[in-house]
């Protein structure tokens, strides 16, 4: 047992500037900090993260969130013991008492919860992955994770650019997490030269403002040839060494039960032709959120008809929602869920869909929000759990490579044990 003694919080910048929530605990004479990240393109029922909505910060300030950890969490959790994570969450859950986390808000709650989890590693002398993967009952937390590297931004990503959100490198022929990483960076570099304006979106892939690849038409595959010329150029081989993933984000462009952009307005059952012809032309290997949150018929026939082809990535769809994921299970929609810890806001709920996930055979992806902080949390999470992907943005920008570069530490460090998942 080791008494939390000390809990402290306040604001930090993420990586559009604005203000997110910290959380500093002690005990004995260990401290740990976690800081939250904060996505842009939301799910309909994700965890709710509180803003102030005033005037500082333009109405981003989390200043109510941050008084809710001092005046309601902190005087329940002092005194607590760190070792209790489940005990922790479980305290405020009940303190929060909503189904969204909307009274004490999931950026308030899932600051403590992950503060307390590092606080718990420290004391124990662990890594936080090592120390995840007790939580997680995971005997052999060695598997480094085959990462998504998303190099081109669009939708609620980037300034009038392409209507597609992501587009990922899969560097799936690469035998280690490093030579993955370095795949990936060096077609990064080719595909700056020829997006020679050089402007990069919220996760650091470039924003390419002279294409505009409007769904559903030929344009998208003007931006998969460039991708693969980058891959040639790079000395790779595309459908060897590299595949490609994207993620729709569908529930941006879906009014009225059709998918309607840039003029166009298209039934789920176009919109799959469109995915199909796409994926016999092209190495794409997975598909997130390519119908909408509340297309449950176009989940159905996307995976039908691709599932046994591609993976199919729930994110938006599931939330990272134990519930929601539950009936997705049933309704036998999605082979892939998106696991993000602020989607449902304690380290112990997100442990337990990933179990979920596992038991269920659906593949697990780790990600990341749109809004980061050098936080890598998630880098250990992926390890801990076993996840086998995880997604972190693009090669650049601080808060994205601070997770790559904590993989790669962790698989130097791993030695020999170290396993990818590639
Ligand atoms: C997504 C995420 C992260 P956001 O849709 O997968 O890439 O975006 O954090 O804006 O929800
Ligand atoms: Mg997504």
């Amino acid at each position: 047992m080791a008494k939390i003694s000390y809990l402290e919080a306040y604001w930090v910048l993420d990586s559009r500037g604005r203000p997110t929530v910290g959380c500093t605990v002690k005990s004995e004479d260990v401290t740990a900090k976690a800081f939250v990240p904060s996505g842009a393109s939301l799910g309909l029922h994700e965890a709710l993260e509180i803003r102030d909505r005033e005037k500082a910060f333009a109405g981003f300030g989390v200043d109510k969130a941050i008084g809710n950890i001092k005046e309601i969490i902190a005087p329940e959790i002092l005194g607590q013991d760190v070792f209790d994570q489940k005990g922790i969450d479980r305290k405020m859950i009940e303190l929060d008492g909503t189904k969204n986390k909307s009274k004490l808000g999931a950026n308030a709650i899932l600051a403590v919860s992950l503060s307390c989890a590092r606080l718990a590693a420290a004391l124990n002398r662990l890594e936080l992955f090592e120390y995840i993967a007790k939580l997680y009952k995971n005997p052999h937390p060695v598997l480094l994770p085959l990462p998504y590297i998303n190099v081109i931004n669009g939708g609620a990503h980037a300034k009038d650019s392409l209507d597609i959100q992501e587009f990922m490198l899969i560097p799936k022929g690469a035998d280690s997490f490093q030579s993955a990483v370095q795949t990936a960076s060096e077609i990064f570099f080719y595909l700056g030269e020829m997006f020679k304006t050089g402007g990069v979106g919220d996760e650091g892939g470039y924003e390419p403002q002279n294409l505009r690849s409007n769904l559903g038409t030929d344009k998208v595959k003007e931006v998969l040839e460039m991708l693969l010329k980058a891959v040639n150029k790079a000395g790779y081989e595309a459908g060897r060494d590299i595949f490609l993933g994207l993620d729709i984000a569908a529930n941006h462009f879906y009014f009225e039960d059709k998918y309607q952009l840039s003029g166009q307005n298209l039934t789920s059952k176009e919109l799959l032709g469109f995915y199909e012809e796409l994926i016999n032309n092209y190495p794409v290997i997975s598909l997130e959120d390519g119908m909408a949150e509340q297309d449950g018929l176009g989940w159905k026939i996307l995976t039908e008809t691709l599932g046994n082809k591609i993976q199919l990535v729930g994110d938006d769809l599931f939330v990272t929602n134990p519930k929601l994921f539950q009936r997705g299970i049933e309704a036998k929609i999605a082979n892939a869920i998106m696991i993000k810890l602020n989607q449902v806001g304690t380290l112990t709920e997100t442990l337990e869909v990933i179990k979920m996930a596992q038991n269920h055979g659906y593949q697990t992806m780790i990600g990341n929000r749109s809004g980061e902080t050098e936080d890598t949390t998630i880098a250990d999470l992926a390890v801990g759990t076993n996840a086998g992907e995880i997604k972190s943005g693009s090669c650049d920008r601080g808060e994205r490579t601070a997770k790559y570069n904590r993989l790669m530490e962790i698989e130097r460090n791993l030695k020999d044990k170290a396993k990818f998942s590639g």
